[in-house]
């Protein structure tokens, strides 16, 4: 199988504008940034997204968002912070190896070119609805 950009990242045959990295994790910079001081989390072993993703691994992702995330808020005086993760193309991934988006949010959009726009809609449900609906995925786990 052919590898991903951020294999490729973490092999070094891209080049990449890192800013953390451990035993199990590499952070860089997306080079695509919706905000300044968008940062991208990895693991160093491969999984295409959460549905491969290993406890362990996922634990060690885990324990590395806090440091990023602090780091990356401080850096530029951010307003808050969004951290994303998509998982398949319909969920908006493109780049087939687990990642974090780290995404700095200012209430000074033009300062910092922050270009997100989230939009969460809510939609009403009955109890019966939720009640379908927790079953559902509780025996799917
Ligand atoms: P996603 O759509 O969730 O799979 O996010 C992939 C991100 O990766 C997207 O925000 C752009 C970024 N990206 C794509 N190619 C490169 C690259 O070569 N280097 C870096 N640093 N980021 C990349």
């Amino acid at each position: 199988m052919e590898k991903t950009i951020f294999e490729k990242v973490l092999d070094k045959e891209i080049p990449s504008y890192k800013i953390y990295e451990d035993d199990n994790v590499y952070a860089f910079l997306d080079v695509f940034p919706i905000a300044k001081g968008h940062t991208l989390i990895i693991p160093k072993k491969h999984c295409r997204n959460i549905f491969d993703c290993d406890e362990e691994t996922a634990a060690n992702l885990g324990k590395s968002l806090p440091k990023i995330a602090n780091a990356v808020k401080k850096a530029f005086n951010a307003d808050g912070i969004n951290i994303f993760q998509n998982n398949e193309e319909y969920a908006g991934q493109s780049v087939f190896h687990l990642h974090f988006h780290v995404v700095p949010r200012y209430k000074d959009t033009s300062a910092n070119f922050d270009n997100l726009e989230v939009k969460w809609p809510p939609q009403k449900l009955s109890e019966k609805d939720f009640l379908e609906i927790q079953e559902n995925i509780t025996k799917n786990l």
